[in-house]
């Protein structure tokens, strides 16, 4: 399988993301990325290629302009509150929440961080506006090799992206690139596109973006909110609004699930995905459902990722898949890159 490599993307290295009151080593490392190329070049699984250059245009089909010059200030605007904050990660401490005010923009730098942000678990760095722009110009590199004729092409890169709205950041999440990449292939006049969300956590940036949209069908197999992060959304009641109604499926799962009733979701997801008759996939791959994975509570084993590869390739649809999460960092390679293998051993 061709894929797009994001060779900047070690430039985003937070240090420590909040969790319970406490600031912990990040688990989103750039060794992630690295073990998954690794993997790739090792088992020859196909070319492997730089992305394209792009301009935001692309990013902002998807995501608003002041978000968008936010996150492309926002490092120099952090150290001039500080020159010592040049050490220091990035993260925000105020949320407008209900009943405050969202259509101001403060001048305050921590004020707009809360702003277009929802959790204290994603740093924002030096590097983070370039690797996450590289990125998205990953995942719209990926999109048109599969329109100039790929069976499919993967978008390797982070930080990830399916946490990330329209103008917010969270869950380790800047820029949509799984929406990024499905927006494009509508603009090239691929008239209905779905997105497949198999990261263990609900893709709430990207169901978000298209809720109101029956051209861009969004499926999510996920652990169950109730529980599980980002907690406020990814119910199976949440199937789109307006012209969207119907176009939004969220399949959340125990805590716990292991891998038969995992591919029963899946094989559910896939069929609706069958009925709507797209021209196009876009695959959300996290890695996190694995059993081995540190803040993630699925049971799939490293053999599973070759079957559910195979399971996608069955859909027959051109497919771009997109790296998301997946925090077993020395395994995180050979999962990722079994989905990928299963899936050219049944492509052909
Ligand atoms: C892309 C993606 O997978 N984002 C996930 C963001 C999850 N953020 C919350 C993580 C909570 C960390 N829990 C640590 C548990 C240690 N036992
Ligand atoms: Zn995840």
């Amino acid at each position: 399988m061709l894929t797009i490599y994001n060779a900047r993307h070690s430039v985003h290295h937070g240090k420590v993301e909040m969790f319970r009151g406490e600031l912990v080593p990040c688990f989103e490392v750039p060794a992630r990325a690295d073990y998954v190329l690794r993997e790739l070049q090792e088992r020859n699984l196909g070319s492997i290629e730089l992305p394209d250059a792009f301009d935001d245009a692309a990013m902002a089909r998807v995501h608003a302009p002041r978000y968008l010059d936010f996150l492309a200030h926002a490092w120099s605007e952090w150290v001039a509150l500080d020159p010592g904050n040049a050490e220091r990660d990035a993260l925000p401490s105020y949320w407008p929440i209900r009943t405050f005010r969202s259509d101001v923009l403060p001048a305050s730098f921590p004020a707009r961080m809360g702003l277009f942000s929802y959790d204290a678990g994603t740093p924002l760095t030096s590097g983070t506006w370039d690797a996450a722009r590289a990125g998205a110009c990953c995942a719209l590199t990926a999109a048109a090799r599969v329109l100039q004729g790929q069976r499919a092409a993967f978008a390797l890169t982070r930080p990830p992206g399916h946490h990330a709205g329209a103008d917010f950041f969270g869950g380790y999440c800047f820029l949509n690139n799984a929406a990024i990449a499905a927006q494009s292939l509508r603009d090239a006049g691929v008239k209905r596109v779905a997105v497949l969300d198999i990261d263990y956590h609900h893709g709430n940036g990207t169901q978000a973006i298209f809720y109101e949209r029956a051209d861009v069908q969004f499926t999510s197999i996920h652990g169950d909110p109730h529980t599980e992060y980002p907690y406020y959304l990814g119910y199976a009641d949440e199937r789109g609004a307006g012209a969207g109604r119907g176009f939004n499926r969220n399949l959340p799962l125990a805590r716990g699930t292991g891998f038969s009733t995992w591919r029963e979701a899946l094989k559910d997801a896939l069929s609706g995905i069958a009925n709507y008759k797209p021209g196009a996939l876009v695959v959300s791959l996290g890695l996190d459902t694995f059993e081995g994975d540190p803040i993630a509570g699925f049971t799939l084993a490293t053999n599973d990722y070759l079957r559910i590869g195979e399971d996608l390739a069955r859909a027959g649809l051109p497919t771009v898949f997109v790296f998301e999460g997946g925090y077993a960092v020395a395994e995180v390679g050979v999962n990722a890159v079994n989905v990928l293998d299963g899936f050219m051993q049944y492509a052909g």
